[in-house]
């Protein structure tokens, strides 16, 4: 990434990440959701969100719909807006990951190179997890309608219809959403949370 201001110099912050992970009694990261529009991304990110916080852990959910009311509320769906997009959410997860939390992400982020630039803003800490539910099933679900109004030409650029969505080729993680039930892909994101993110032993909820 270029920098346009010059005369700038980065400190160091007094307080390590690994301080705030400690505390935490968690690794922090980001858990970066990525599929087509219907494929569960807010679903699984909401319930994991809440199933972690219950639990103790410090986690938070950006989610596409949300942001683009605000942080990204210039952009549209054109592919170099998408790229912005994304940009932008790759970087303000560092932050919170370096603020010692577990972010979930849920963008489709459809262009590997924008998720490519995400996973090197989180530096390391950053697992794709690919939500593989194709478009007839996402269109069968169709839970705000788009897909229809897509098909009627009433939304342009629709990622699926009008706009290509390139699958992962190195996830950490492929959950194969429209063959298996919300609780289950729950369980499967849990465990591999634990696996990956949990440190010492942690109070049972
Ligand atoms: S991304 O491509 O830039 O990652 P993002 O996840 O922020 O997309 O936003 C996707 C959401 O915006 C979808 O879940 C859907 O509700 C809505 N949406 C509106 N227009 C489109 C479109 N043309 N393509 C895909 N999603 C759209």
């Amino acid at each position: 990434m270029t920098i346009k201001s010059k005369h700038i110099t980065a400190v160091e912050h007094r307080i390590a990440r690994q301080a705030r992970c400690a505390r935490n009694r968690h690794r922090s990261g980001v858990l970066w959701l990525t599929g087509l529009s219907g494929s569960g991304k807010t679903t699984l990110a909401l319930g994991l969100e809440h199933l972690l916080f219950n639990r103790g852990w410090q986690v938070y959910v950006l989610d596409g719909d949300n942001v683009r009311h605000g942080l990204s509320s210039d952009l549209g769906f054109a592919p170099k807006d998408r790229t912005e997009n994304i940009r932008r959410i790759g970087e303000v997860a560092a932050l919170f990951a370096d603020a010692g939390l577990l972010v979930l992400t849920a963008f489709i982020s459809p262009y590997r190179a924008d998720r490519a630039v995400a996973r090197k803003a989180a530096r390391g800490d950053f697992h794709e997890i690919y939500l593989q539910a194709n478009v007839a099933a996402c269109e069968e679900r169709d839970p705000k309608g788009l897909y229809a109004k897509a098909r009627r030409g009433e939304i342009p650029d629709f990622t699926g219809i009008s706009a290509p969505y390139e699958a992962p080729d190195r996830s950490e993680l492929t959950i194969d959403t429209a063959a298996t039930t919300v609780e289950h892909s729950l369980a499967v994101l849990h465990a591999y949370v634990e696996r990956n993110f949990a440190l010492g032993d942690r109070p049972v909820a």
